[in-house]
């Protein structure tokens, strides 16, 4: 292209900026094998890593004989919790403000918990010696109903805690009690319901989840002793903060350690908490001198790395006859395993679970959670959650359609009745929230239209007479989710972990031949970070993406960010390009003017250059520019053309969505063929569609495998049913239906570009579409309300319940 000729139009495209459907640059060494993962890391020297897991949920360990393991050829050590005692490092602080065992000290309270690390010179060594070690168990009674962790006679699961009745989120009232969490007003949302002319209540529970990210968690910890360097590679989606605590827990100058996420193969919040793998890879390395690899395997990855979700769920939701919703309640029972590593901004032991009152104008809400221990995988809030924000979404939508019911009323319906209007915005929730834009009407509106909602219906009514005629065995349900979001923590005034302000960072270099590198604090796990900020900088300053490398995740070259999650980094980091671009752009023009020979003022960028107002033949490029940036700026500027910015943002972003599911399910076996799924998303300001819809069917799968099959249940003795993907539905292209996917788009007020998150919220809107679909199949036979997930077995069993079976 020749820049001197070139239409507006034809320099626009050149840059690829926002809005374009640019490929994704990071697929060219994906496809082609050259991925750089964790496991892709050898070191020379480097010894494996391999856990002694615990077989029993609740036990007492009365010994551990370490002398046949250390035997084996290969093995050069074996650590239990008394050799990180010494360290200080036998316990770690948790993301939740609890302590976390990292090799088990004296009991074990989860099945897989960690138990010894041994280290050896591969990973087969290691493995053969870990059977070796021998662990002499004495078992405890085990608690797996968190229903009944609370009960007075409840066995005592963290003796650690004995007598301690504060925890970090205030009292606690029993042994198993972490903490109690309220919200909203009690004595209005009490008067509400009482008074009301229509209550409905249901327990509505989000089953024990796990993300199953195709690479499990791993690490390399090298200890350079001669200059007291540590690096650490990981499936990191926040390298900074595991800086940050790696300093605090290990005392060595924050300076001296280098944290490195190299690719990762999938986070889907996986990868945010801290692990006993990394402390004891750490340590291994300190101790032996050279580096150690731990990379976890597939079951391990199921049974003891952060689960989602497990929240049980009682809500009321109050109406007038004609449907006006007055208040809303619910009482939330969290399990959160043996120990409170659940990763939340500080101040949210419940994450946002506080947006359950959805896209509707609510006036008078009240949350309480309880979170208990029980003899399970620690963890919790990881997987396309937003912190807590699917079970809000989850909730509130199973019970607009449960009240729908009971009000006889169509559930679609009842919600436009009850949003948010679009001239509310701000809005402020009943449980404090501030929305900062949405135009939910539009939104349903071209949903419905879309689906042919009406005649669905029809077709339904149809459907429900044939079946009583006996002349189908299928029956056809329809499920509406439409959710609302709240993503991009946060402003720091909020939202902190572990002390660490929740902004986010870019930082660009233009070089003198005027392409550029941003480096940011956020980190990619398959989002195409580095095709998607490229685009933002290419709009903001006029150099085509495909000049813009995008670099994250090591902690030397990086500015200090808090990583990625929560679908935070559009919404932050995202912002923070923007910002940077901008000082870039500003003192860009006063070179520019400088070298026109004009004021400052009289020049106006467009598209890839400053053209002098009034002149359109005087102009600089921004190649230009930058050259000019290295050798001839104004007198008394400083050369090069570098910026920085570290945002907070004054909001969160509330992306929203309406979504709808159809789905036809065979009575007799209990199969669902799902014939149509329709997602609108409204993400604000686009930056890359194809990545957006990308995003969106990634989503979308994971919220099927979720409402259709996916639980981490135990039995009675707590043991994890089905920790394998034999039994783990991972669901693949078979099972995976059509995804049609559309959008409206209400900018961010607040956001520098107007963009809002959209990496969960397939997930978050996802979930309740499919479930509701499955519950309005059966609607008409007299059913509110059944749990997930709706695998063929329990379809057949609610068909059997309601007598419709063959
Ligand atoms: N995007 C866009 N326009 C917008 C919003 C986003 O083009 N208005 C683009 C972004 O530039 C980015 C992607 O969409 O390339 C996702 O952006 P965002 O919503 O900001 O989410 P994050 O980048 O912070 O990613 C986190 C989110 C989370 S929390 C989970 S969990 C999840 C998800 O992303 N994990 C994923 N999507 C995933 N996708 C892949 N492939 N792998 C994971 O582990
Ligand atoms: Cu909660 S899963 Mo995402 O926030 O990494």
């Amino acid at each position: 292209m020749n820049a001197e000729v070139a239409s507006v139009e034809e320099r626009k495209q050149n840059l690829k900026g926002m809005g374009t459907a640019r490929r994704r640059v990071e697929d060219v060494r994906f496809v082609q094998g050259k991925g750089n993962y964790v496991d892709d890391i050898k070191l020379p020297g480097m010894l494996f890593g391999d856990f002694v897991r615990s077989p029993y949920a609740h036990a007492r360990i009365k010994s551990v004989n370490k002398e046949a393991a250390l035997a084996v050829p290969g093995v050069k050590a074996v650590l239990t919790a008394d050799d990180l005692k010494p360290v200080n490092l036998a316990w770690m602080p948790t993301l939740a403000g609890d302590v976390q065992m990292v090799l088990a000290d004296g009991k074990v309270l989860f099945q897989g918990q960690e138990v010894a690390f041994v280290v050896a010179e591969d990973r087969y060594a290691a493995s053969d010696a870990a059977e070796l070690v021998e662990v002499d168990y004495e078992e405890l009674p085990v608690l797996v109903d968190p229903f009944k962790a609370m009960d007075p006679g409840a066995p005592v699961l963290r003796e650690d805690l004995d007598g301690k009745t504060e925890g970090a989120h205030g009292p606690r009232r029993h042994h198993n009690h972490i903490f109690t969490w309220e919200v909203g007003d009690k004595d209005a949302t009490d008067r509400a319901l009482s008074e009301a002319e229509v209550v409905a209540k249901e327990l509505i529970t989000y089953q024990r989840v796990h993300p199953c990210p195709l690479e499990t968690a791993g690490c390399v910890a090298s200890m350079d002793k001669v200059n007291g360097q540590l690096t650490l590679w990981g499936t990191f989606q926040a390298p900074h903060a595991v800086r940050t605590v790696a300093s605090l827990i290990s005392t060595i100058p924050e300076h001296k350690i280098r944290v490195i996420s190299p690719d990762i193969g999938g986070g889907f919040g996986n990868k945010v908490g801290v692990y006993p793998g990394y402390i004891c890879a750490v340590v291994a390395s300190i101790v032996l001198g050279v580096p150690v690899k731990w990379i976890e395997d597939r079951i391990e990855n199921l049974q003891s790395t952060a689960f989602a979700r497990d929240y049980h769920m009682t809500g009321e939701i109050s109406a007038t006859r004609d449907g006006r919703i007055t208040g809303l309640k619910c009482h939330v029972l969290a399990d959160h395993g043996g120990f409170d590593a659940c990763a939340d901004p500080t101040k949210f032991p419940a994450g946002f679970f506080n947006i359950c009152t959805g896209s509707y104008d609510i006036p008078v809400a009240h949350v309480s959670v309880d979170g208990v221990y029980t003899n399970k995988a620690p963890g919790g809030v990881a997987y396309r959650c937003s912190f807590r924000v699917t079970e809000a979404s989850y909730f509130i939508e199973r019970m607009i359609d449960v009240l729908a019911r009971k009000l006889e009323m169509d559930p679609a319906e009842l919600r436009m009745k009850n949003f948010i209007g679009k001239e509310q915005f701000p809005y402020t929730s009943a449980l404090g929230w501030e929305y900062d834009s949405g135009d939910y009407h539009t939104a349903m509106e071209k949903a419905l239209e879309t689906v042919s909602y009406k005649a669905l219906r029809d077709e339904q009514k149809a459907n429900r007479e044939a079946f009583a005629r006996s002349e189908t065995r299928s029956l056809m349900g329809v499920g509406i989710g439409f959710f609302t979001e709240i993503v991009g923590a946060g402003p720091i005034k909020n939202c902190d972990i572990l002390g660490l302000g929740m902004f986010d960072s870019c930082e660009i270099r233009v070089h003198p031949t005027g392409s550029a590198i941003a480096r940011l604090g956020t980190i990619s796990q398959g989002q195409g970070h580095a095709t998607t900020f490229a685009q933002i900088l290419a709009s903001e300053i006029g150099i085509p993406a495909d000049q813009i490398t995008v670099e994250e995740g090591d902690t030397d070259t990086a500015p200090y960010g808090l990583g990625t999650y929560g679908s935070r980094s559009t919404p932050v980091a995202g912002a923070a390009t923007a910002m940077a671009g901008r000082k870039i752009k500003a003192k860009a023009q006063m070179i520019a003017a400088y070298l026109l020979e004009v004021h400052d003022d009289d020049v106006e960028f467009e598209v890839d250059r400053f053209v002098v107002k009034g002149a359109p033949e005087r102009f600089k490029t921004m190649a230009e520019v930058a050259f000019a940036a290295y050798n001839n700026v104004p007198p008394g500027m400083e050369p090069g053309l570098e910026a920085v910015s570290y945002y907070d943002p004054p909001n969160m972003t509330y992306p929203f969505g309406a979504y709808i599911c159809v789905v036809d399910i065979d009575v007799d076996t209990g199969v669902t063929d799902i014939r149509r799924f329709y997602a609108l998303d409204d993400c604000g300001t686009r930056i890359n569609p194809m990545i957006i819809e990308g995003q969106v069917h990634g989503g979308l799968t994971e919220a099927l495998a979720i409402a259709m099959g996916q639980e981490i249940s135990y039995d009675e003795m707590g043991n994890v049913k089905g920790a394998s993907l034999m039994d783990f539905f991972l669901p693949t292209a078979v099972e995976t239906p059509v995804w049609e996917t559309d959008f409206t788009v209400t900018p961010s007020p607040h956001h520098p570009i107007g963009a809002k998150g959209v990496g969960e919220s397939p997930n978050v809107g996802g979930v309740s579409a499919f479930s509701n679909a499955v519950n309005d199949a059966f609607a008409h036979l007299g059913l509110t309300h059944t749990q997930m997930p709706h695998d063929h077995w329990r379809v057949w069993k609610t068909a059997e319940r309601l007598g419709v079976t063959a």
